[in-house]
């Protein structure tokens, strides 16, 4: 019988799809600076905070700044980015995400969200389905960033389970790599030749069911 007696999602990547919107802000930023930013290198940024994806992107882009002008840079692609997501409906919520929430919470299970996003309860209201969490742990309450498990064990702190008995949601190897070192079970939400490390992987919360959490 599963241990299994809470669940973690990551936002981006396996509630919704927001890299739409980081990768045009990033990609506004990176044309104000003189060069272009490929989707390729915009797949890196994924569950990479705002702070280092910005070193990332200069360092591709060959530019220098100074850490007050990187500050300025990231606050100018954050207020474009929090633009595009203040038009956020609950039609962009990912296939089953909502209904499989509802289905762990009807089977008993705890439900908290684990994400580097500063801007989570934003999102969750926009989408309205905030009230789906037990907790929700995001950038403003972490120092140290995936692949460290911080993020998911305040998740299982904040929920009172321990990390055995939680399972993570995860699109991000770094997500993976820290639900793993947290001593949680991992299910990558992608492609099993990229989530190498995951428990199960599977294209969406819409592949998912009790059944499946049953087996890890
Ligand atoms: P913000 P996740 C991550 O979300 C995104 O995948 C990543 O691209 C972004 O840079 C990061 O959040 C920080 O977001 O600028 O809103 O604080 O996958 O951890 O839910
Ligand atoms: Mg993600």
């Amino acid at each position: 019988m599963s241990i299994i007696k809470a669940c973690i999602f990551d936002l981006d990547g396996v509630i919704v799809d927001t890299a739409v919107y980081h990768y045009k802000a990033w990609k506004h930023l990176a044309n104000e600076l003189g060069f272009d930013l490929s989707e390729e290198d915009n797949e890196k940024l994924k569950g990479v905070s705002r702070v280092r994806s910005l070193e990332l992107i200069l360092q591709w882009g060959g530019v220098t700044k100074t850490p007050a002008e990187q500050e300025e840079l990231a606050t100018k692609k954050n207020g474009w980015y929090v633009e595009m997501i203040s038009h956020m409906t609950p039609a962009e919520i990912l296939p089953g995400a909502k209904e499989f929430l509802e289905t762990c919470r009807a089977a008993g299970l705890k439900t908290a969200l684990g994400s580097a996003s500063k801007n989570s309860m934003t999102i969750l209201k926009k989408i309205n389905i905030a009230g789906l969490f037990d907790a929700v742990i995001d950038g403003n309450m972490v120092s140290k960033p995936k692949p460290d498990p911080e993020v998911f064990l305040k998740g299982a702190e904040a929920l009172h389970v321990a990390p055995a008995e939680c399972v993570v949601f995860e699109d991000a190897i770094a997500g993976i790599e820290a639900a793993i070192s947290g001593g949680m079970k991992a299910v990558g939400i992608g492609s099993p030749t990229v989530l190498t490390e995951a428990d199960l992987v599977v294209s969406g919360l819409n592949e998912m069911s009790l059944e499946k959490l049953s087996t890890l």
